[in-house]
């Protein structure tokens, strides 16, 4: 259960999602699957499907959610589907809701084991006027419905719910502050215990510590990427040890009560930026703090990326980059877009557009990059292999915006000086390069 979202907040997305379906429709959202890592019964920590979180908080595997609009005159109704209480698998995988449970607690109507769910749906889908349902989210559930769905045209009902999805409540906005609070410190800590000779996982253990002693885990496969390894966007922790003179970029955010923060820092492993990365590092955080600067209800992501792009383009053609037609593309070192929707899902679903105007409520990732490869030889030499990028969560509010991860260190005085500062840093006793142990030693 949240401690943010009341049950009355999630009875009125279950109201608003039910007044959205025409009379006569039956909607059916079902979890994606439990995952196996490897083996037949080594599975991946399950995380329920955010639209089933954002309708009722229920988080179990093995759940389909039904609207039903069927029954004319009512408002509809909601039948949960669910894993019923069974004691010789809740003494493996932990204590279920149940049947009753879901009633009680989640606002289910009428609710009954996933066993029952070919019985129920097989008539209620003959007499529904229309069937909402996204197929491919789960093959199990398909396999039943999609043969009482011959010859009829399936909408998406995930579409109605991405909308709602997009304008956070008050008590989403403070779950995300949280997560971003929670996010920020990580990198924070990362920063402090950075040091020469420690591994790239060493330092995505600090940022799990920081997780998991505030009730989060990581709401995405954490990157930590030591010098151009950031050339890879969607690095994964590796083997590779921290060096002097290199930057880390870190890619790494929090997940508290299904939120994601999604934060970037790129920071010199030695504490101190060398001329050559204090430079271009400068040129992507003017970036960043222009398109922050602008956002409002109003705006739009075109208008960001533009205000973007001009200082990104600025910036580098004064280092003696030759960004133009004959020359480099802003895209050939910036390869991807300006930001995301955030919320549930790191990369949140509903309308984006590069034209749409922002409303007060929406939350967005601002996150410009410049990856500098080493090889290309229209980049002057003493920038190849140079990797940045900067990423804040920022929510609009009703006339500008806020940044909900400012704790996190960016401006380069700030990071260099949190570095000096560090006391974990200087103690020659204890630092991760000794906890590390090299490849075969
Ligand atoms: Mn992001």
């Amino acid at each position: 259960m949240s401690k943010f979202i009341s049950a009355g907040e999630y009875a009125a997305r279950r109201a608003s999602l039910l007044a959205a379906l025409p009379a006569g429709a039956v909607a059916v959202i079902a979890s994606q699957p439990e995952a196996l890592r490897n083996g037949d019964d080594n599975g991946f920590a399950y995380r329920a499907s955010s639209d089933i979180l954002y309708l009722t908080g229920f988080a179990e595997p093995n759940c389909m959610l039904v609207f039903d609009k069927t029954v004319a005159k009512s408002a509809g109704r909601l039948l949960m589907f669910v894993q019923p209480s069974e004691p010789s698998a809740e003494i493996w995988h932990g204590k279920r809701c149940g049947i009753d449970g879901v009633k009680q607690l989640f606002g289910a109507d009428a609710a009954y084991g996933t066993k029952s769910f070919a019985k129920v749906l097989g008539p209620l889908t003959k007499r529904a006027r229309s069937i909402f349902y996204k197929r491919g989210i789960n093959l199990k559930v398909d396999a039943i419905m999609l043969p009482f769905c011959k010859n009829r045209r399936l909408k998406n009902p995930l579409d109605l719910v991405a909308a709602m999805r997009l304008i956070k409540s008050p008590g989403e906005l403070q779950i995300m502050r949280h997560s971003g609070k929670v996010g920020s410190l990580s990198h924070k800590l990362a920063m402090r215990h950075c040091v020469a000779g420690a591994s790239e996982l060493a330092l995505r253990g600090v940022l799990d510590l920081v997780n998991a002693t505030n009730g989060g885990v990581n709401s995405y496969d954490t990157i930590v990427a030591a010098g151009a390894n950031g050339l890879c966007l969607h690095y994964s922790a590796g083997q590779t040890i921290l060096r002097d003179g290199e930057l880390v970029l870190i890619d790494a955010g929090s997940e508290i009560e299904g939120y994601a923060s999604d934060i970037s820092r790129t920071f010199p492993v030695s504490g101190s930026f060398s001329q050559a990365q204090k430079k271009i590092y400068e040129v992507v955080l003017a970036g960043q703090l222009a398109a922050i600067a602008a956002i409002k209800p109003g705006i739009t992501w075109n208008q960001l990326s533009d205000a973007c792009d001009a200082e990104l383009t600025e910036g580098l053609v004064r280092l003696g980059f030759d960004i133009s037609a004959s020359g480099l593309k802003l895209g050939d070192v910036m390869p991807h877009s300006l930001g995301h929707w955030l919320g549930l899902d790191v990369h949140d679903v509903g309308a984006f557009s590069g034209k749409m105007p922002f409303q007060a409520g929406m939350v967005l990732t601002i996150e410009p990059g410049v990856y500098l490869s080493l090889t290309d030889e229209r980049i002057p030499e003493q920038y190849r292999g140079i990797c940045v990028r900067i990423e804040d969560n920022i929510e609009v509010t009703a006339d500008g915006a806020f940044v909900q991860t400012a704790d996190a260190p960016k401006a380069v005085a700030d990071i260099e000086h949190l570095m000096a500062a560090s006391g974990v840093r200087q103690a020659a006793q204890y630092s991760l390069s000794k906890l590390t142990v090299p490849v075969g030693k």
